[in-house]
């Protein structure tokens, strides 16, 4: 049987910018099947592992934890049989993917079969329909890029999205200037390569780096070609923060985390693969500002810090570092909490006749694979509520000169997974049957216990449910998910007596607090949101008004 090599790489992960690697799950040696775990990312809103498309062995690991990794990146090298080499059929979330390779008698250096080529580098389909502005250009001509390097940043009203290397290879000419305007389609660059089969076949068939020798394009320039990059971890990577002639060389979730900082690039120092800008450099930006008086900050709360204690002075202790997942719901919710005036309204809903009639679906909901608890209910009451009540549909501009109403209700539900709290989002639940709620629900929970969720199952979202009915309490105070401007929350229902004017009645009663930014919203408007939801929930046949 005929062995070939083939690279792993790093699957669609939602346009995430990033993704670090947080654990490696195999080692050198190990022999793994389809589908198993190789690894785990995490990136700004979730972790995945990712799995083998093959069953085969290891042969060469080329990632370490706290690597950052972008779609496309090479994972690991794996030997395996000719006749298993087919790539897996796309199981849901397939990640690790290769494009199907033509037929490779063995690994050949893909390098020296192709002769060099021109690319032009265009424009994509942005998602608008007009122009967009052409902010950074991060290469040079006679530059070496890798395919997937960052060679523009484009920025449009709603977005900057970088446009990557489409392969490895020297750009060669530049067709456009930093500042204009561009259109889809447009030109912006030519990249002599060396065939646009080189990275993905020098990936998928062999894992021999590709030889600098090998490559020999000679540039319009005249310049020499420099070695295409070395793959680079973090810590190797330093590199000056600024390159001559370029603005600062950064993603958009970092110039994002930059412009809520408040801190001009310009004088972060990067410690990216080619003078790029980490997220990391921005946290050690911030730390030594705080630790130096907080002098180059141009944002500061004026929130004198908790004083480290030493708490082995009192007892033993242990220490170990907060996963990555855990942090960003931490600086989350701090945001939230600071910037937004948040007050919380109280009430409970007699769900006693929607529980009489949830019990009677019990068998149904087992006949369609469905667990039907409270929650469904829940969220389908909130997004009638949510659309006859549109404000809370809306977020505050970032600048905060004007409200964006959207025509939309996506609902994000707060999930409890060993790994922290994610929040996927039931798109259009406004449109959904209580059974595809139900299942919705269901699904999106199980994915974010899996840790299967991608970044844009968590966009999108306009308004949050965060239910510990499942779990207990009495009421709790939930933190809106900024920019949205109101969170539901949903504790535990419990069996009370209610006076109906003559009498005490046993009622099933549903606690339910809303938080809402009273920038937004007032305090009326809560009062109405609430008590339509009350009402919705008591008699569900105002579902159907
Ligand atoms: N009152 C009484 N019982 C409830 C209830 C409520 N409000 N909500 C759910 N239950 C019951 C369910 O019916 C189920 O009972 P059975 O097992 O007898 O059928 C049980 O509690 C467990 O429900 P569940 O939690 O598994 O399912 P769910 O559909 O209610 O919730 C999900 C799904 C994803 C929201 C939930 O699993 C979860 O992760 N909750 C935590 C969210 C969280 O962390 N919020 C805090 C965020 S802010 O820090």
């Amino acid at each position: 049987m005929s062995m070939i090599e083939k690279t792993v790489l790093v699957p669609d992960i939602g346009g995430a910018d990033g993704a670090e690697v947080v654990d490696v799950l195999v080692q050198v040696g190990d022999t793994v099947e389809v589908e198993q775990s190789l690894l785990v990312l995490e990136s700004d809103k979730a972790s995945m592992e990712i799995p083998a498309p093959w069953a085969g062995v290891v042969k060469t690991l080329l990632v370490a934890a706290g690597d950052e990794l972008s779609e496309g990146a090479p994972v690991l090298v794996m030997t395996l049989a000719q006749d298993s080499a087919e790539p897996h059929p796309p199981a849901e979330d397939q990640s690790a993917e290769e494009k199907p390779q033509p037929e490779t008698p063995a690994p050949t250096p893909a390098v020296e079969a192709s002769a060099p080529q021109a690319h032009d580098v265009m424009v994509p389909d942005t998602g608008g329909d007009g122009e967009v502005e052409l902010t950074e250009i991060c290469v040079a001509v006679g530059d070496s890029v890798s395919e997937g390097d960052s060679l523009v940043v484009l920025e449009s009203d709603k977005a900057s999205m970088e446009v990557p290397a489409p392969v490895d290879g020297v750009v060669s000419a530049l067709q456009v200037s930093a500042g204009v305007s561009v259109s889809p389609g447009q030109v912006l660059m030519t990249i002599t390569g060396v065939g646009s089969d080189v990275s993905e076949a020098a990936a998928t068939v062999t894992a021999e780096p590709v030889s600098s020798a090998s490559v020999s394009p000679s540039t319009p320039t005249g310049k020499p070609p420099q070695s295409p990059p070395e793959p680079v971890s973090r810590s190797a990577a330093a590199a000056p923060a600024v390159k001559p002639g370029v603005t600062a060389y950064a993603g958009p979730a970092v110039r994002k985390l930059a412009r809520e900082f408040g801190i001009a690039l310009e004088v972060v120092s990067a410690t990216g693969p080619r003078g790029r800008i980490l997220k990391e450099d921005l946290h050690q930006h911030v730390r030594a500002a705080l630790e130096g008086g907080a002098a180059t900050l141009s944002t500061g709360t004026g929130i004198p810090a908790v004083p480290a204690v030493d708490f082995s002075a009192f007892g033993p202790v242990s220490e170990e570092p907060l996963s990555r997942l855990a942090k960003l719901t931490a600086a989350n919710m701090q945001r939230s909490w600071l910037n937004v005036p948040h007050v919380t309204q109280f009430d409970d809903a007699d769900i006693s006749d929607l529980e009489t009639f949830r019990k009677g679906l019990k068998a149904e909901a087992e006949r369609r694979g469905v667990k039907l608890t409270p929650i469904a209910f829940v969220l389908m009451a909130c997004a009638r509520v949510l659309r006859q009540h549109p404000r809370f549909l809306s977020s505050l501009s970032a600048d905060g000169e004007s409200l964006i109403s959207k025509d939309y209700c996506h609902i994000g539900m707060a999930v409890d997974t060993p790994a922290g709290l994610v929040v996927p989002v039931i798109r259009d639940a406004d449109q959904k049957t209580l059974w595809e709620l139900a299942a919705e629900v269901l699904e999106l929970a199980a994915k974010a216990r899996d840790r299967k969720l991608r970044p844009d199952d968590m966009q999108g979202g306009c308004f949050t449910i965060s239910s510990l009915g499942g779990i207990g309490g009495r009421g709790f105070t939930p933190i809106i998910n900024t920019p949205e401007v109101g969170i539901l929350a949903v504790s535990r229902a419990a069996v009370q007596p209610v006076w109906d004017g003559e009498q005490f009645q046993s009622r099933t009663m549903l606690p339910l607090s809303l938080s809402y930014d009273h920038r937004v919203i007032n305090g009326g408007d809560a009062g109405r949101f609430l008590t339509q939801l009350v009402t919705t929930l008591g008699d569900i046949r105002h579902m159907l008004l």
